[in-house]
């Protein structure tokens, strides 16, 4: 390796001591940047003691229905979704909207990362709104907690209904089927909820949040931790579907979907800028095909925006990506490849 110290070489002769020694510079760009790495992680990603992410819980849990004394019944046109393309948890959203038929029924209101802002920013200003937190802000004056999204907006009383991914999905699956083009698509059928809630749990916490758990670690051993889990869990998922063709049998469910998000993600930007990399998903025996074949449902293929995950990700995480540079590839046209799981799995 080069050192950036003096040469011996006769051109330099007289500059001898001008330069800072290597070592010098080595240490106080490691002392000022880990200061920073730490201070920018700490607002970033919520840590326990032992630098564990915690990821922090969610403040608005309202339902739409038509129970007597909710103020929030089934409609058309008055209720609208935020979501940032690269999201996972807005993406699934954008999911369910898209298989049930509800594009005319709830509108949908695209937000971008400002890097230097660090905040969700509206690609068209709205209702006064520039920002998230100032929709937030409109719905709670005052607001104190994280402005995330998805959002389940209220046009009518300016509200926020619910900011859950989790929770709006469910209510878009059953609350909006006298207006929806696919009402007898039921992605969270009463029979299989224990088996759906089951793989949810799991999924949660060692996959969907598990590859945040490993990106945004802050010791080693916590990130190992959080390393272990995600791969035992994608073992367990692939052994399950050898025989399954989606999670819980022949029928898609939430449970499907939510899991989708966060593997359409996974080669892309998990593997590399979370280092999640013991393996990728298109190396697994069954996940790489049902990757595919969720990827092929109609309207999924729609929802999904490689350019904008990739952008959001490598382009706005500054504390994991400082130089901002976004990676060519990799190239995921095989996700239009067959995916040969019929009826037979
Ligand atoms: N539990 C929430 C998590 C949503 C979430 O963390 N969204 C991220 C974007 S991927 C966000 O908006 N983060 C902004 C922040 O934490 O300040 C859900 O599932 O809806």
């Amino acid at each position: 390796m080069t050192q950036p110290t003096v040469s011996s070489n006769t051109s330099n002769k007289g500059k001898k001591g001008k330069s800072l020694p290597s070592g010098l510079i080595i240490r106080t760009g490691k002392f000022v940047w880990t200061t920073m790495w730490q201070i920018m992680m700490s607002n970033l990603a919520p840590r326990s003691k032992s630098g564990e992410y915690i990821r922090p819980a969610t403040q608005f849990h309202h339902a739409i229905g038509t129970e007597p004394g909710n103020p929030y019944p089934p409609a058309t046109g008055r209720y609208n979704l935020y979501v940032g393309l690269g999201c996972p948890w807005a993406h699934r959203t954008l999911v369910v909207r898209s298989l049930k038929g509800l594009q005319s029924v709830i509108s949908v209101t695209i937000v971008s990362p400002s890097s230097d802002e660090g905040i969700w920013v509206l690609n068209q200003p709205e209702s006064g709104c520039r920002t998230i937190p100032e929709v937030y802000n409109l719905a709670q004056p005052g607001y104190q907690g994280r402005c995330t999204v998805p959002v389940l907006w209220d046009k009518q009383t300016q509200t926020i209904i619910n900011n859950e991914s989790a929770e709006i999905i469910v209510i878009l699956n059953s609350q909006f089927n006298e207006f929806a083009a696919n009402p007898s698509l039921d992605l969270y059928p009463e029979e299989l909820k224990p088996q759906i809630d089951t793989w949810n749990d799991k999924i949660y916490h060692a996959v969907n949040n598990g590859v945040y758990r490993c990106g945004f670690a802050q010791t080693q051993s916590a990130y190992e931790q959080a390393c272990e889990e995600l791969f035992t869990a994608l073992d367990e998922i692939d052994t399950n579907l050898d025989t399954n063709r989606y999670l819980c049998g022949d029928q898609l469910t939430l449970a499907d979907v939510r899991l989708f998000t966060t593997l359409f993600r996974f080669d892309v930007v998990y593997y590399g800028l979370f280092k999640c990399n013991l393996r990728r998903i298109q190396d697994y025996k069954n996940l790489g095909a049902y990757l595919r074949d969720l990827y092929q449902i109609p309207g999924i293929a729609d929802t999904c925006d490689l350019e904008s995950v990739k952008r959001d990700y490598y382009g706005n995480l500054f504390p994991l990506n400082p130089g901002g540079i976004i990676p060519s590839g990799p190239d995921i046209t095989n996700l239009w490849q067959p995916h040969q799981r019929g009826n037979n799995k």
